[in-house]
């Protein structure tokens, strides 16, 4: 079937008026600055963008196709790839087709008509995801491929652009050239989300306090989101006045207004390292997706009406009344490129698909565990780690808290990585709110150790552009139930990147996250949250938990490393209610606290992902538990040796990957297995442990004990819900049959 805007554009472009000839060296309109040789250019990336929609669908149709939404009626967005160099990082609205046609005719051997038609057939040669999803990207065209999550791109733009010129005060190689600017684009609803005004929030903060923030936002604005418009000038009316940020607008169907606003908006951002706000004007043809009948909620007049909005008829004219091209050639340039898509498309129709789950999930979790334990046993030199110490090296300090085992780690880190960025809440000046961060902006410099926003998107957004580019973040997030509210920046955003791109980008990263319950009685909910299972089904990412000092350094390190070395993402959570204990069986013993776990160069020790630790060597219970839940176990395994009962007690240490390894052996040693989990009874920890116990076959007596499945109460009311040391002994008797 021929659809409407095919037939209409030959119509349209049959009837104009052919001009006297003219120079294709001079502007197509005067007063603008774009030529007629450069216009014919964009012209043909229009044209495939076009072609390729329309090839989508026909794919579609024979059932070898698997995505439609259709870039018509943006095909201005090709100024933009135009004003922009291609080495600077792009960010693309879904509707991005001609944009990424023309940047790729300025890199030398790209075939992007193809790379776009593989996408839509899922091929695993299409060259950035690999057959995962139809993506706009490519390393050598520094187009990072976007998730289908609105706005979701838009914190790590903020942060791709403070990392851009961060990299440079800092004199280290970043991804990007010095003067980049960085491109995000997306759509007239997407300005609504949440996420959008919380990231361009940041920008503007950014920009008030003179952060240099290189950013270009393009609002790529059709006046729908589906089926619900955009009030006209709502856009404008949001956005246009705000400070700190720099308003551009153009009609985006009109190429040579499009190109002159965005060579305006690009070189005023390039300049002045500031942000701006694009906002072109555009058209949607062909309903949101293939999928979507638009015929539901516009009159057929309505939509036909768009019809004379069409850019390609637009740049159609602006070329035959400037004299550089008649209406038949350009016709006849409209058909050929439609026989070459087509070519293309009949060529890569049933190319193979990815074809086990091992090829899908390949790129999910990069392992290499050798070169992780090389890296984390680096340090900085004497000499180096004696300034960042003041002389007073944490090794020397004699048993170290939790929290100042963490101190000394972020400091080693500083001093051995110049890249390497510690941000969050309150993380500066103040030193966080469990001082585990204290002292070391003063040491380290406020360009590395500095406080954010009070917005937990931005912080992990930050982080996302700072891996994305070449940087090192450890970011922290306040407390576990504030991760949950940004949680998508992790989910949707971190955890997805190797996964989209084969690995060609990638955002390392730490997120250090304060976590768990016990504060007796104290903060309720919020500072007591004990929910992690939205983070232990995030494929490829890690996520430590640390419960004693000697462990939280290593474990750290391990995290840094494992982000270094193979781009992963790891969460560290890291129990509040341990950070300044001292003492494990009696007041004053002083078991909670360890010497410092220095780098293995210093004589302290690596901690592998996935591997456990054992406490004890009794035969007849193994207790299998992590964080607060460790403490509760120890003081247990005592009681019950001081009945009799032979107990060992694993600490998992790392909730995903969990160390089924040790896990099996220990389980073998004792015999009989309790799981002690401090969080939820659904959801949480136990249930992956003694799942990989009946996958292993442990045929031994099994039995848990976890918190409720509760928020955490105030007071001592918060005891009722939180598994105790009480509750564990009990489950150990019950286990041993006494
Ligand atoms: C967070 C989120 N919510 C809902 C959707 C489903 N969705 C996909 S596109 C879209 C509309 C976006 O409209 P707009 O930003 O104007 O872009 P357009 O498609 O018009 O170019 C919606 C609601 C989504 N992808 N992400
Ligand atoms: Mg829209």
């Amino acid at each position: 079937m021929r659809e409407a805007i095919d037939a209409h554009f030959a119509e349209a472009v049959a009837a104009l008026r052919a001009g006297p000839a003219g120079d294709p060296r001079r502007a197509v309109r005067a007063g603008g600055a774009l030529t007629g040789e450069r216009c014919l250019e964009l012209f043909d990336a229009q044209l495939g963008s076009r072609h390729l929609d329309l090839a989508a669908r026909e794919l579609r149709e024979r059932g070898a196709g698997f995505y439609t939404i259709a870039s018509a009626g943006h095909e201005g967005n090709a100024a933009l790839a135009a004003a922009l160099r291609p080495t600077d990082p792009a960010m693309l609205h879904y509707r991005s087709g001609a944009f990424y046609l023309e940047r790729a005719r300025q890199v030398p051997g790209q075939q992007p008509l193809r790379d776009v038609l593989l996408g839509v057939v899922a091929a695993t040669d299409e060259p950035i995801a690999g057959g995962r999803h139809k993506v706009f990207g490519h390393p050598a065209l520094a187009v990072v491929p976007q998730t289908s999550t609105i706005a979701s791109h838009l914190p790590r733009a903020v942060g791709t652009a403070l990392a851009v010129d961060r990299a440079r005060r800092l004199g280290v190689a970043g991804a990007w050239p010095a003067d980049a600017v960085v491109l995000c684009s997306f759509g007239d609803a997407t300005v609504n989300h949440s996420t959008a005004a919380g990231a361009i929030n940041t920008a503007c903060l950014c920009a008030h306090r003179r952060i240099p923030l290189p950013l270009l936002l393009v609002c790529e604005d059709n006046g729908w989101g589906i089926s619900v418009p955009t009030p006209p000038g709502w856009v404008r009316a949001a956005y246009g006045d705000r400070p700190g940020l720099r308003w551009f607008e153009a009609d985006g169907c009109d190429l040579a207004a499009a190109y002159d606003a965005a060579v305006a908006a690009a070189g005023w951002v390039r300049e002045r390292r500031a942000p701006a706000f694009l906002h072109l004007r555009m058209v949607r043809f062909l309903g949101h997706a293939g999928s979507d009948a638009e015929v539901g909620y516009r009159s057929p007049a309505e939509i036909a009406a768009d019809h004379a909005r069409d850019p390609l008829v637009a740049t159609a004219r602006l070329l035959v009344e400037a004299g550089v091209a008649s209406p038949a050639e350009l016709l006849g340039r409209y058909e050929a490129k439609r026989r070459e898509v087509l070519g293309v498309a009949a060529e890569v129709a049933g190319r193979p698909q990815l074809a086990s789950a091992a090829a899908v999930t390949a790129p999910l979790a990069r392992s290499r565990p050798g070169r992780v334990a090389a890296q984390a046993a680096r340090s900085a030199e004497p000499a180096a780690r004696a300034r960042a110490f003041d002389g007073r090296l944490p090794e020397d300090q004699g048993p170290l808290t939790l929290a100042q085992a963490l101190n000394g780690a972020l400091a080693d880190l500083l001093a051995l990585h110049p890249e390497l960025l510690v941000f969050g809440e309150d993380v500066g000046r103040k030193g966080g709110v469990y001082g585990v961060t204290r002292g070391l902006a003063r040491r380290f410099g406020a360009a590395r150790v500095f406080d954010t926003p009070l917005d937990e998107q931005s912080v992990l957004g930050l982080a996302l552009g700072a891996g994305l580019s070449g940087l090192l973040p450890v970011a922290e997030i306040q407390y576990l139930a504030y991760l949950h509210n940004a949680e998508d920046q992790l989910r949707g955003e971190a955890a997805t990147l190797q996964f989209f791109s084969q690995g060609a980008y990638a955002n390392p990263m730490v997120v250090r996250v304060a976590g768990y319950g016990y504060q007796k009685g104290f903060g309720g909910h919020f500072h007591n949250d004990n929910s992690v299972a939205v983070l232990r089904d995030l494929p490829g990412v890690v996520v430590a938990s640390p419960a004693r000092p000697d462990d939280a350094a290593a474990m750290l390190r391990t995290c840094v490393a494992a982000a270094r070395v193979d781009g992963r993402v790891c969460v560290l959570l890291e129990p509040i209610a341990l950070y300044h204990a001292r003492d494990l069986h009696a007041e004053g013993d002083g078991g909670w606290l360890a010497p410092y776990a220095a780098p293995e160069r210093w004589g302290g020790a690596h901690v592998p992902l996935g591997r456990g630790r054992t406490y004890g060597e009794g035969t007849d219970l193994t207790m299998v538990t992590f964080g607060n839940g460790l403490r509760l176990c120890l003081r247990a395994a005592r009681r019950l040796e001081d009945a009799g009962v032979g107990c060992r007690v694993l600490d998992l240490r790392w909730l995903a990957p969990l160390p089924v390894e040790d896990l099996l052996r220990e389980a073998a040693a004792g015999g009989r297995v309790l799981v002690a989990d401090e969080t939820r009874r659904t959801g949480g920890v136990a249930e992956g442990v003694l799942a990989a116990l009946v996958d292993a076959g442990f045929g031994g007596p099994m039995a848990r004990v976890a918190s409720e499945d509760s928020f955490v109460p105030l007071g001592d009311a918060a005891l009722r819900v939180l598994l105790s040391q009480e509750t564990i002994e009990q489950a150990a008797k019950e286990l041993l049959g006494r």
